[in-house]
């Protein structure tokens, strides 16, 4: 039963170099096999693209990449990156809603350029796109502010220009075509946000929902439903919409296979509810699932349920509905 049929373009990243853990790579391989692309083809009708190859880019990570400006491995995450910007970009010239799976949460500067230049083209430039930024962390440290070098934890910088560097080689790239105004995010499950990030968010009037805003507090917060809400009033209608999310936003009680884990998170519910509730605008280009990584996790489950975790998000964000 076709309930939303379309074309969907597929770009499966097998790279982890945003951080520093390894296994992160292994997560498209490992969603594929728990029945993913199945789940997307036969359950809820989509016309699969791209499907076939999980991109390792290789031939693009040099042997020696030593630190710049305190980024670890960043000629190889500047490269893959572009390369990404361009799978993605392709995919959505042709009218294809793109699904990203990550790899670790460095490959949005990729996910997020290619569809802010796909979106002004098609618009002439009278549109710029809005992201959805759903995870535990901000990801918007510059290579300054962040402490730990980290890639992953910088992409929102660059997107937004408020990190640059003229270095083709480290970012330069990226232009004014591929960029996203600050005032156009939303961030939604927010808990472990460095101080230079907290200041970084505050200075530029940055629309955030944290846990707490999320928590059935009587009167002082809000509720998931509401924060969507919220949310979606803040983007608009008519804004097409890029979905980033980091399965580190669910509790690890429901995705524990992960590099970086915060407890206090989304229940799976929360997960899925924001997924669909973005599909139900009808504004939906892109959505990256990031983060996942089976080779982590305290448990002989971890990874299944961490997989199984993600592909329900993705299905609900694709249109899977429960009646
Ligand atoms: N803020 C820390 C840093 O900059 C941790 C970032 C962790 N990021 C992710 N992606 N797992 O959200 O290093
Ligand atoms: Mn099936
Ligand atoms: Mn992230
Ligand atoms: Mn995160």
């Amino acid at each position: 039963f076709l309930t939303h049929p379309g074309d969907l373009g597929i770009v499966a990243v097998g790279f982890s170099g945003g951080q520093g853990k390894p296994g992160v790579d292994a997560a498209p391989a490992a969603l594929f096999e728990s029945g993913l692309l199945d789940q997307l083809r036969h359950d809820l009708g989509y016309n699969l693209h791209g499907h076939d190859a999980v991109h390792e880019y290789a031939d693009l990570v040099p042997q020696h990449d030593p630190p710049h400006r305190g980024m670890k491995n960043p000629r190889a995450v500047s490269a893959v990156t572009k390369r990404i910007a361009e799978q993605v970009y392709a995919h959505a010239r042709e009218g294809r809603l793109v699904l990203t799976l990550g790899g670790d949460h460095s490959i949005a500067i990729g996910t997020i350029a290619g569809t802010a230049k796909a979106v002004r083209e098609r618009f002439a430039g009278r549109k710029e796109i809005a992201v959805i930024w759903v995870d535990a962390h901000a990801d918007i440290n510059t290579p300054e502010t962040s402490g730990s070098g980290n890639v992953h934890g910088m992409p929102v910088s660059f997107l937004t220009g408020l990190a640059r560097d003229s270095d083709e080689q480290f970012f330069g790239w990226i232009g004014d075509e591929h960029r996203i105004s600050v005032s156009k995010i939303v961030y939604i499950g927010l808990r472990d946000v460095d101080p230079g990030e907290k200041r970084i968010l505050r200075e530029n009037g940055i629309k955030a929902f944290s846990m707490f805003d999320i928590d059935r507090v009587p009167i002082r917060s809000y509720g998931i439903g509401r924060v969507m809400e919220l949310a979606l009033a803040h983007i608009g209608a008519d804004t097409p919409i890029h979905l980033s999310f980091d399965v580190d936003a669910l509790d690890p009680m429901w995705a524990p296979s992960t590099g970086t884990p915060v407890r206090g998170g989304l229940t799976l519910r929360e997960g899925d509810f924001i997924c669909e509730m973005v599909h139900q605008t009808g504004s939906l280009v892109a959505v990256d699932l990031v983060e996942v990584n089976p080779r982590l996790g305290p448990a002989v489950d971890a990874a299944h349920d961490t997989v199984r975790a993600g592909c329900s998000l993705v299905r609900c964000a694709l249109g899977e509905t429960l009646l």
